[in-house]
């Protein structure tokens, strides 16, 4: 590591701010050029904890750059991880108050909620799918707090990876009778299909995203615990949205999910 705990802290804090009060900020690694992995994630661990001691609940993880379509629309080659907290969570029906963001987009997703607990070194596809309780589609709103998307991979998983919003709904399905690569999403916004893809974008199989994520944490001596929910990673490139916009995800045999911004 490169930073001490007080800069971490107060990058944390910065960040922070800035996503709750929608403002947006130069990258971070502007001023920190010898920020590395490990204090991008500290910082990210350091918002986290903010958040508990608020009593926020954290309710999951995502898994960001999975596919090639957002690592060539983002110009990086590594996915990267962050957490879901409880206020993240739009239920489906309600919208989406654009004044409490500052550039959403929205991403397809396949949302992964385990039954039992993940524990890295070792997890691979099938040891995913096997403490996997249900899969749906989700719709996730992302938000970089970075001023104009100008962001480079750590000062995105400092801030926690754009992590905003998400929106679950559709049928929940069992894995056992889905193949995951296979099924087909399409994305409208207000009536217009503007992507569309299949699971398998998102690393070949997007239980390989949640691997990577419990393999990642395994590292840090964290699990992932049961029933948490995973966004495994945006299948197709994200989509920006505006006031007044309608956003419709339909996926293969496990219906669909809306969401609207107002
Ligand atoms: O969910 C994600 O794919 C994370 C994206 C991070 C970069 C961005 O804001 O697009
Ligand atoms: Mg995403």
């Amino acid at each position: 590591m490169n930073l001490d705990q007080n800069t971490i802290n107060s990058l944390a804090e910065h960040l922070e701010s800035c996503e709750l009060k929608a403002h947006d900020t130069p990258k971070i690694t502007d001023e920190y050029p010898q920020m590395d992995w490990e204090d991008a994630y500290a910082i990210q661990e350091a918002i986290k904890q903010r958040k508990i001691a608020r009593g926020c609940r954290i309710i999951g993880y995502k898994a960001g750059l999975t596919s090639h379509a957002k690592m060539q629309q983002m110009g990086v080659s590594n996915p990267v991880f962050g957490f879901l907290a409880d206020y993240f969570s739009v239920l489906e029906g309600s919208a989406v108050k654009l004044s409490e963001l500052i550039h959403p987009k929205v991403e397809p997703e396949i949302a992964f909620v385990t039954k039992t607990a993940l524990k890295g070194h070792g997890c691979h596809i099938g040891t995913v799918l096997a403490a996997t309780d249900f899969v749906m589609p989700a719709i996730e709103i992302i938000d970089s707090r970075y001023r104009d998307f100008k962001f480079d991979l750590k000062s995105v998983i400092a801030d926690n990876c754009s992590s905003s919003r998400f929106v679950v709904g559709g049928r929940m399905r069992p894995v056992a009778d889905l193949d995951l690569r296979t099924i087909g999403v399409v994305l409208e916004k207000n009536g217009e299909v503007v992507a569309l893809g299949a699971g398998a974008a998102v690393l070949g199989h997007p239980a390989a995203a949640i691997a990577m994520l419990a393999n990642l944490l395994g590292e840090r001596g964290e699990e992932i615990p049961a029933g948490s929910l995973i966004l495994s990673g945006a299948i197709t490139e994200a989509v920006m949205i505006k006031a007044g916009d309608n956003v419709s995800l339909q996926m293969q045999g496990m219906g669909s999910v809306n969401v609207r911004f107002i």
